[in-house]
């Protein structure tokens, strides 16, 4: 999954897709083919920032700079994957053709599950401990693998309840959302518990700020350990990682799709 921030203030490459404070749709659409040629399937367009201590964005704004997008990705024969916290957005966006819904909240808009139930979308649920304003000043848990499987399980469930399919749902642990580094890694080293029932695993490691606190660099110069990030996670159980730097992870993950190959070609009878 390839990330198209529609924001001027995202945290690694905000405003790389403006021009004169507007949304500049044809970098949106090199930004996007390059991403699809470099071997991305679904290409997740966000128009909120949620980075640590962001301030919210109006529903219009949101709308303002995603349906265009969403509405010209449909186009490239890409997956398009809206990342939203509100329902309205998700309505507008599934009418302009997003194919899933990306809720860094889980369904925290009351009417969020219900728009869900109502279309055949996939959704994305995702662990945040908090809301983006607060959610790293005082991260806290018991047992942070368990309380992160525990709460996806009872949105799953919710889901279930409102009569989407299973079949349409991946969980997420949100690394970076509410938790401290030794958070993060647990669940990274423990990302096998963290999956509900058979649910694809999505993993967002990319140009994360653990990544800095690890190297010591700034987001652009992530990318080596970006790669490696998602390269563990993927070893460690993700189905789908959601990055920046699309061609790098691709050449990586295909190492290690070349040795699992082997690896179940020695283990056959
Ligand atoms: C994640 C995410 C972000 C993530 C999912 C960033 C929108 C920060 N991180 N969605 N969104 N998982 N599902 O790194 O980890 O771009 S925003």
């Amino acid at each position: 999954m390839g990330v198209m921030n529609i924001t001027p203030d995202s945290f690694s490459d905000g405003g790389t897709l403006y021009a004169n404070a507007a949304v500049d749709l044809g970098k949106v659409r090199a930004t996007a083919q390059r991403m699809i040629a470099g071997g991305a399937s679904i290409l997740d367009v966000g128009g909120e920032s949620t980075r640590p201590g962001a301030t919210p964005v109006s529903v219009e704004v949101e709308l303002q700079r995603v349906i265009p997008v969403v509405a010209m990705l449909g186009e490239l024969g890409t997956i398009v994957s809206v990342d939203t916290r509100h329902a309205e957005v998700a309505r507008c966006a599934i009418d302009a053709g997003a194919d899933v819904i990306n809720d860094v909240s889980a369904g925290a808009d009351p009417k969020m599950i219900q728009v869900i139930a109502e279309t055949s979308v996939g959704y994305g649920l995702m662990h945040m401990q908090g809301v983006p304003e607060t959610m790293q000043q005082a991260p806290a848990y018991q047992a942070v693998v368990a309380e992160v499987h525990a709460y996806l399980a009872s949105r799953v469930h919710a889901c279930k309840l409102a009569g989407i399919a299973a079949e349409r749902l991946w969980v997420d642990p949100g690394f970076g959302f509410g938790k401290t580094q030794q958070h993060n890694l647990s669940l990274l080293a423990d990302l096998e518990r963290v999956r509900v029932g058979q649910l694809p695993l999505l993993v967002g490691l990319s140009r994360k700020r653990l990544l800095g606190e690890i190297t010591g660099r700034e987001t652009s110069e992530r990318v080596f350990a970006s790669v490696a990030a998602a390269v563990l996670a993927v070893e460690r159980g993700a189905d789908l990682v959601r990055v920046h730097d699309v061609e790098a992870t691709a050449d990586a993950l295909k190492v290690l799709a070349a040795m699992r190959a082997v690896a179940l070609a020695s283990a056959a009878p």
